[in-house]
């Protein structure tokens, strides 16, 4: 169908699009690509600006709405345009840093301020090899006030708190299995706040790369903490160096989880497809789908996958907890629902 397409000429007089109003990407992009993320790399800064996306569009509650108070606006910039107040909020921590490292480019550009964060995680995890190309879209109307405290979950939460907040913040659609698809980000993550007195500890031993290492590493036993032991939210991790969220090892290990957890292990198709869909949804919550143009045609297509999913140096199966059974039917229906989804989203793209 690509020849059927109608592509505008852009006024930087080198690139076309399928929608005048996505021309301008193409400037932000070099600009995020050069400025920020060091000639397209996956290192700190694109981590840090993956993780904003979540942390700005997730801030978002339709039952404090409906109890009479302001719930917060989604994925509208609100963490960006006030920082001073978003940014002190405590699951927020050190998110200070890359919104500031962004505000400059931000500025030389013409785009809203949600556009702008959620074009930047876009492009941030097309640097990472074997990540999906996520959506990108222009369109998006600026939060004029800030989100409230307590809508981001936090590594200490108990599963049922961190499904209950997704589930409120998406309407339902982030159910439980939609919560392990999003938490495939945690494969290009490192934590720099949990310990104190260690920073950049990576969530699985490849976070330069797109891969399932992070749902088999979680899965192993944990033996030792990376620096010092007892911070809120930190379990013992596997391997030396490395950092486990309680989060990130409870989910694992859910009933209602474990099986979808499992999935993902040696599936690059799927840590990019589900990861496709969820950041579609969560890049738009709050926002009217009518008034956005796709402009997923200036993201990047990721390098391929690199390495392939392996046990860590002197582990072995032996080395993996058992996780309680979860009901595989269910798990199974929401796969080809999500599946179905995102070759829709694809073809949406292409088309
Ligand atoms: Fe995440 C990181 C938590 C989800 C993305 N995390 C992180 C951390 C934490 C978390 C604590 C660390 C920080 C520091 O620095 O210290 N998460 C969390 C939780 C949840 C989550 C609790 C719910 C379950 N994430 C998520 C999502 C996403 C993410 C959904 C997507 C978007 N993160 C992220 C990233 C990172 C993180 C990318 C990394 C950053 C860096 O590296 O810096
Ligand atoms: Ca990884």
């Amino acid at each position: 169908y690509a020849a059927l397409t109608r592509r505008v000429a852009c006024p930087d007089g080198v690139n076309t699009a399928t929608n005048a109003a996505c021309c301008q990407l193409f400037a932000v992009r070099e600009d995020l690509q050069q400025n920020l993320f060091h000639g397209g790399l996956c290192t700190a800064e694109a981590h840090e600006s993956l993780r904003l996306t979540f942390h700005d569009g997730i801030a978002i509650s339709p039952a404090l709405q409906s109890q009479g108070q302001f719930g917060g606006g989604g994925a509208d910039g609100s963490i960006s345009i006030f920082p001073d107040i978003e940014t002190g909020f405590h699951p927020n921590i050190g998110l200070d840093e890359i919104v500031a490292l962004q505000q400059p480019l931000f500025e030389r550009h013409n785009l809203s301020h949600a556009d702008f964060l959620h074009f930047a995680g876009a492009i941030a995890a097309s640097n990472c090899a074997g990540a999906p190309q996520l959506v990108a879209y222009v369109g998006r109307k600026d939060a004029t006030q800030p989100a409230p405290d307590g809508l981001v979950p936090e590594p200490f939460h108990t599963p049922d708190q961190i499904f209950d907040r997704l589930a409120d913040a998406s309407q339902g659609e982030f159910d439980p299995i939609l919560t392990v698809w999003l938490l495939t980000a945690h494969t290009v993550a490192a934590a720099n706040d949990v310990d104190p007195t260690e920073s950049g500890l990576p969530f699985d031993s490849t976070p330069e790369l797109w891969d399932t290492q992070f749902f088999l590493e979680t899965q192993l036993r944990g033996t030792a903490f990376p620096g010092s032991g007892g911070n809120q939210g930190e379990v013992e991790s596997p391997l030396a160096g490395e950092m486990r969220l309680q989060s990130d090892h409870t989910i694992a290990r859910d009933s209602r989880t474990a099986c979808e957890w499992q999935s993902f292990v040696d599936n690059q198709p799927k840590a990019q497809a589900m990861f496709q869909f969820v950041f579609n949804v969560l890049t738009t919550l709050g926002q009217d789908q009518n008034d956005l143009v796709n402009c997923t045609e200036v993201v990047p297509i990721p390098a391929p996958p690199q390495g392939h999913t392996h046990f860590p140096a002197g582990l072995t199966i032996a080395d993996i907890e058992q996780a309680p059974q979860a009901s595989p039917g269910i798990d199974l229906k929401r796969q080809v629902l999500g599946v179905q989804l995102s070759e829709r989203l694809v073809r949406n793209v292409v088309s």
